[in-house]
């Protein structure tokens, strides 16, 4: 990356998770710092720009309700997973199903994306409703042991930092695979055009 672009991303992130478990309350509280209670079947592709650490960041945050099928076959998912450079997966710790399904997320992606893995975070949400967990946040930090990836315990309903965190924690990851990306693009130029140079000496050697 180099001047003005160095310190610019655009980063397409897909909150995904089982029905109830929060990800319309997460999102919208990233983007509002405000949790208004119920969010109805929203489906939308939300913009934000914000500046974090002198760089200037675009999120597109996708949040849709739920759909009961995860798997790849079918189509508004697999969009979703082409469409993503970073996944928020979420499970309420109310709802052993959706820690199931956050499980069944990870191995489609993986098994979508093979060996590079686009970054994702996974969320504990609904912390503050401890008197009726089902799902211990060390089962969730189990899971992040499967795969690299960074794990957080939150309550949309009461805190607006925490839910910052994962929103920052993802960016920093995608903003590190992009870097990694480039660099392999620019380390695979130059050994074509030195192999170019080679091979034109070849010839005019002959
Ligand atoms: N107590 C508590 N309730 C929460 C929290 N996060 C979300 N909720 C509530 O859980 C319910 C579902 O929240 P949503 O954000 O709509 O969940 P969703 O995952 O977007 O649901 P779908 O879009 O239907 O798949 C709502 O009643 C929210 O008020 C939380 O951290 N604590
Ligand atoms: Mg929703």
């Amino acid at each position: 990356m180099t001047g003005l672009n160095a310190l610019k991303l655009d980063a397409n992130v897909v909150v995904l998770g089982k029905d109830r478990v929060g990800k319309s309350a997460l999102t919208v509280r990233f983007l509002s710092r405000r949790f208004i209670g119920e969010y109805g079947n929203i489906e939308s592709i939300y913009s934000h720009n914000v500046v974090m650490d002198g760089r200037d960041i675009t999120f597109n945050i996708w949040d849709s309700p739920c759909c009961q099928d995860l798997s790849m076959e079918t189509s508004p998912y697999e969009k979703k997973v082409q469409w993503a450079n970073g996944f928020v997966l979420v499970y309420s710790i109310c709802d052993r199903a959706s820690f199931n399904s956050v499980t069944k997320l990870i191995q489609s992606i993986k098994d979508f994306q093979g060996m590079v893995m686009v970054p994702m975070v996974i969320v504990d949400n609904k912390r503050d409703l401890n008197h009726r967990w089902t799902v211990l946040s060390e089962e969730g930090r189990m899971l992040t042991l499967t795969i690299d990836c960074q794990f957080y315990v939150v309550s949309a309903a009461e805190n607006y930092y925490s839910v910052l965190m994962v929103f920052h924690g993802l960016i920093d990851r995608i903003w590190k695979s992009k870097s990694a990306i480039k660099k392999q693009a620019g380390i695979k130029d130059i050994v074509k055009s030195m192999s170019a140079v080679f091979a034109r000496r070849r010839t005019d050697s002959l």
